[in-house]
């Protein structure tokens, strides 16, 4: 009588499980990656593309060995807007919220559509630009 009932748990358990584990990374798409010496570096958000005011991103640095997250620190994110005959506009980006080791949660607020830059700094000797369009 034992055996059936420990099936029916097993076969409830597995569908749960499954949905709590795929839930968060897979409901976030890339919006650029790009390379600095052994890592690689991703930005990524729900829909895959920047837009002009309010955005939430997530930016995950990986191994490019291993693909897997390493755990960098001092990690800095400055965004900016090349002004023609003036100086460079800046976007308004919030402090980084480590969820993960080598993923941070932060929000960025660009005031105007167009072309921006992404200066991503970290230790050790991690740099790397994004250039993007915010539509
Ligand atoms: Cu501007």
């Amino acid at each position: 009588m034992r055996q059936p009932f420990a099936r029916v748990t097993v076969l409830l358990a597995c569908p749960l499980l499954w949905l709590s584990c795929s839930k968060q990374p897979s409901a976030l798409t890339q919006i650029q990656q790009q390379h600095s010496g052994e890592y690689i570096v991703t930005l990524l958000n729900d829909t895959g593309a920047l837009k002009q005011r309010s955005n939430k991103l997530t930016l995950e640095v990986r191994s490019a060995a291993s693909n897997e997250l390493a755990d960098v620190t001092n990690l800095q994110i400055q965004t900016s807007m090349r002004m023609p005959g003036m100086g460079p506009m800046f976007g308004n980006v919030s402090s980084t919220r480590q969820v993960a080791p080598g993923r941070y949660d932060f929000d960025a607020d660009f005031s105007m559509a167009g072309q921006w830059t992404f200066l991503v700094t970290f230790d050790p000797k991690g740099r790397v630009q994004f250039n993007l369009s915010a539509q």
